[in-house]
């Protein structure tokens, strides 16, 4: 194992060494429930990417020529790691992020779910036998590197989605340069301590801690062969835009989204109100996959209202390391200023706002100072008067294409109802009536409405009778329109890591030419 950073402030994993790089700047890690100073980093700046860069390239030609079973052996270490070190991964998530406990794990269960995936996808077949028009010649679809993969990850699941993007373009023979959140470098300090215990070649992964200067001087040079992104889609659309400028250059990059949920006349109403209270507030409404509008038939939307406004009334907003509750803080006080922004526009666009837990009641925000165990709890429950508080926003309005708060997504806990009078063709009408096609979901008991909104519904993510959270590592996720151009995921990154090759071989003593195209010289 290499030496750690020789200052306190944690640095940048380059070709197998731990560096405080080349600029004088650090930041900090805070805790959003309760603004506590968690850690603090070196900023990268362009000299540590460009170094993070060299290393990658000096060590692909060694790595690619490794079998993938080989390579995949390192992120079985990381598997048993992530496993044993459950409760423990799952507690930095949550004070790292915000997120309440039971997603903190998650976050580390998902991680490991990706590495399984990836490691286990070293033993599959790879590529395609095809047929040909010769008989004779053999045809195959074969795989091989891209080479230089630069990850860019958001801090929503500071674990998970490093994996999703790293695990898969690790086993496929790349090499990789990455760039945790800002917001979450602890996690990212933890995940490349993980990679140099298990001994991944030096050079193979790299990890520049920063901003997003460090990730447009990822996205920007010409050694990165991909460019995979997972985030807001402001980010991502001028990732897109400039990589695909680039002739030769890839990016797959998964945003944001107006994520919607259809309720139909005949639907379960506790499947439609557990699933809606799920997908709007759990993370607090900060996953991509968030739904921000409930299109709700005339006929159920009297009954639904009052439940889901109940329940967004009585969700637990408060300590994340508690198992009661809901929901925690936001990430940043940045942020609640933009889900304040978003509140507003929704009532200068004439809401109807239902419920409003924005700026918590004090009783609201976690004292402590009831059942604490120990003097310590007691503190930290203190301190969370100093956290980044907001509750649910619930609001309803009529349904008209030129409101902008229906189009824009807030990442936040913050909803609108929507009611509509007709047959699902109007429900998927308004539902697909978004810039945005990430995730949603129907709660119907009638199957033809069902597979009407699986097959018309503009998404990448589409559920029946469930909450559009909590996606599976082995399908595709990744969305149409404004929400995605490629999947930096799963399954489906194989294509942004991999070249193909059509290879074509002949086992005959002469040329035969397919399309009856003459080998007459
Ligand atoms: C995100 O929303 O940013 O499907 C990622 C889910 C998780 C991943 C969410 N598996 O909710």
């Amino acid at each position: 194992m290499s030496q750690r950073a020789t200052t306190e402030t944690d640095g940048h994993y380059i070709g197998g060494e731990w560096t405080d790089g080349d600029g004088e700047d650090t930041f900090e890690s805070a805790n959003p429930a309760t603004g506590e100073t968690l850690a603090t980093f070196h900023r990268g700046t362009d000299a540590d990417v460009d170094a993070a860069l060299s290393a990658a390239t000096d060590a692909a030609e060694e790595w690619r020529s490794l079998s993938s079973i080989d390579r995949a052996e390192f992120l079985w270490d990381i598997y048993h790691e992530l496993r044993e070190r459950h409760e423990e991964l799952g507690e930095i998530v949550t004070k790292e992020c915000g997120k309440e406990i039971s997603e903190g794990k998650a976050d580390v269960t998902e991680a490991w779910h990706m590495v399984e995936w990836a490691a286990g996808n070293a033993r599959h077949p790879h590529g395609e036998v095809v047929p040909s028009e010769v008989a004779g010649k053999d045809a195959y679809m074969r795989r091989k590197p891209r080479g230089v993969i630069g990850c860019i990850t958001p801090w929503n699941f500071p674990v998970a989605i490093p994996f999703w993007h790293m695990a898969i373009a690790l086993v496929e023979g790349n090499v990789v340069v990455w760039k945790p959140a800002e917001q979450t470098p602890w996690c990212g300090q933890v995940i490349a301590e993980m990679m140099d215990d298990a001994g991944v070649p030096d050079g193979v992964f790299n990890m520049i801690q920063g901003y997003g200067d460090a990730g447009a001087a990822i996205v920007d040079d010409d050694r990165v062969d991909t460019v995979l992104f997972t985030g807001s889609a402001e980010v991502g659309h001028e990732i897109a835009g400039s990589v695909g400028g680039e002739p030769g250059k890839l990016a797959a990059c998964e945003m944001g989204g107006k994520n919607g949920i259809v309720i139909t006349e005949n639907a379960d109403l506790d499947i439609a109100v557990h699933s809606a209270v799920m997908s709007s507030f759990k993370t607090t409404g900060q996953r991509c996959v968030s739904s921000e509008r409930l299109i709700v038939h005339t006929d159920v939307y009297d009954e639904f209202k009052s439940r889901f406004v109940d329940l967004a009334e009585d969700v637990a907003v408060g300590d994340p390391l508690e198992e009661d509750t809901f929901m925690g803080p936001a990430i940043e006080a940045d942020h609640v200023e933009k889900i304040r922004r978003h509140n507003e526009l929704a009532q200068q666009e004439g809401a109807d706002v239902l419920v409003d837990r924005f700026e918590l009641e004090d009783a609201e925000i976690p004292d402590g100072h009831e059942g604490a165990a120990t003097a310590a709890d007691d503190e930290r429950r203190a301190s969370y008067a100093n956290g980044h508080w907001v509750g649910p926003f619930v609001y309803e309005i009529e349904y008209d294409s030129d409101l902008r708060c229906l189009k824009e997504e807030c990442f936040g806990p913050h909803v609108a109802l929507l009611e509509y009078d007709g047959d699902i063709e109007r429900a998927v009408e308004i539902h697909n009536d978004t810039p945005y096609g990430l995730a949603g979901a129907i709660i119907s008991e009638d199957y033809r409405q069902i597979n009407y909104f699986r097959d018309r519904a503009e998404l990448g993510l589409a559920y029946a009778n469930l909450p559009c959270i909590g996606a599976e590592v082995q399908l595709p996720f990744g969305g149409v329109k404004k929400s995605g151009n490629g999947y930096p995921s799963a399954r489906e990154a194989i294509e942004a890591v991999t070249e193909r090759t059509a290879w074509t071989m002949n086992n005959a003593d002469e040329i035969e030419m397919a399309q009856g195209l003459s080998a007459d010289i």
